[in-house]
């Protein structure tokens, strides 16, 4: 009996260590790690949560491993054995064993991820905390539009005022965030005109080709704008004022009683705001790898996540927003750049016209970050963006020279 226990603690430890050097050591082969770049202080917990369950995983997997290769060389059958095994039944303590110790597994891994999740969302849903300056409150917010296929968008600050461009600009295509700051992301699956458009026409075939074009440049604003501008206590209440109207519309037409232009104009539109909590696209989610943190964009919900960047973005960082949830046949082009630029660069990049901002892309402003004692940041960004032109892999030296 002493011996089994030797022989079997002697599989155990072997596959142990040879699972952990293949898990450990098949990274560095590659000269990276498990995990990208980690730039949020809320990834630290998750990191540590992920080499718990891995390490717990390499555990489990060698106790199982190390059972079946002591059965497969201590219980094989002999040359020309065809017999049946022993008939075992009902072993009560072992059943109660494989219950009671995975159940505790998972209750324990439950109770620390909420652990982990509870503590990054402070102040996301606690209210409380949100209005109080308390750490862990968001600073500011940025709106997170996805549809098929990319992203958009908007910066507010925390009590739902734009501060990137003006109402009705055109939202930011990447995601620009800056240094120590937390924020807190609205997220909506929601598409803009061109595809609510689409779907217009699909619904309405009738169209000749000439018309199309017509109706097409009179679909106002959809849903997704509307949606996209409620960000204030005055939006909303505007926004429930018009959908006042159109039901009151609505229980005049089932009654028969004559419309004014205005009701009928409202009745017009209804079709394409398909209520007024549906948002027109398929589920995606938000995530930035190198932050940790993802949730879903659901159609027809506002979802929040919140981080709080740790470093800015060099010219050597190469982060990116993908979406994480298989929404089509561009899901795997679904992804955007994403940088972190520290708060003078913020500073300014706020104050930019549309234009210029079309120019302060991540690409231009990674190489801006080598460059941030500088004072005029817009003539230095011409000097970039002509750089990034060129050598779209600059770094810090060539950033410095072309600037000089
Ligand atoms: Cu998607």
């Amino acid at each position: 009996m002493k011996g089994q226990w030797g022989r079997l603690a002697g599989y155990f430890i072997g596959t142990l260590l040879i699972s952990s050097a293949v898990t450990f050591g098949l990274p560095l082969l590659g000269g990276g790690s498990w995990l990208p770049d980690l730039v949020s202080s809320e990834g630290k917990a998750i990191d540590q949560l992920f080499w718990g369950l891995l390490i717990l995983s390499l555990i489990i997997f060698a106790i199982v491993a190390a059972i079946v290769i002591y059965s497969m060389v201590h219980f094989r059958a002999a040359p020309g054995d065809l017999s049946d095994g022993e008939h075992i039944h009902g072993n009560a303590k072992m059943e109660a064993a494989w219950v009671i110790i995975p159940s505790l597994i998972v209750f324990v891994i439950g109770l620390l991820s909420y652990n982990v999740l509870r503590d990054n969302e402070v102040g996301l849903y606690d209210q409380e905390a949100a209005a109080h300056d308390a750490p862990g409150a968001a600073q500011m917010q940025v709106e997170v539009r996805g549809f098929q296929f990319g992203w958009a968008f908007r910066y507010l600050d925390r009590d739902g005022k734009q501060v990137v461009g003006e109402k009705g600009d055109e939202p930011q295509g990447e995601l620009v965030v800056p240094v120590d700051k937390v924020i807190k992301f609205n997220v909506m699956s929601c598409s803009g005109k061109e595809r609510l458009g689409r779907l217009r026409r699909q619904v309405d075939r009738k169209l000749d080709a000439g018309d199309e074009e017509d109706e097409f440049a009179k679909i106002e604003p959809g849903l997704c704008e509307r949606k996209w501008d409620l960000t204030t206590e005055d939006d909303r209440a505007s926004a429930e004022d018009d959908q006042a109207k159109i039901h009151a519309a609505q229980a005049k037409q089932a009654d028969g009683k004559h419309l004014s232009a205005d009701e009928r104009k409202l009745l017009d539109a209804q079709p394409r705001f398909k209520g007024d909590d549906q948002f027109v696209d398929v589920n995606h989610a938000f995530w930035v790898p190198e932050a940790r943190l993802k949730i879903d964009a659901v159609s027809g919900l506002r979802t929040y996540v919140q981080w709080q960047a740790t470093h800015v973005t060099g010219p050597q960082d190469h982060y990116q927003v993908v979406c994480a949830e298989l929404c089509g046949s561009g899901h795997n082009g679904m992804r955007t750049d994403m940088c972190v630029v520290s708060k003078n660069t913020w500073d300014w990049f706020k104050g930019l016209g549309q234009d210029e901002r079309k120019t302060a892309t991540c690409v231009n402003l990674r190489l801006l970050a080598c460059l941030d004692k500088i004072d005029d940041r817009s003539a230095a960004l011409e000097d970039i963006v002509a750089l990034s032109k060129k050598h779209p892999n600059a770094g810090c030296d060539q950033a410095e020279e072309a600037v000089a």
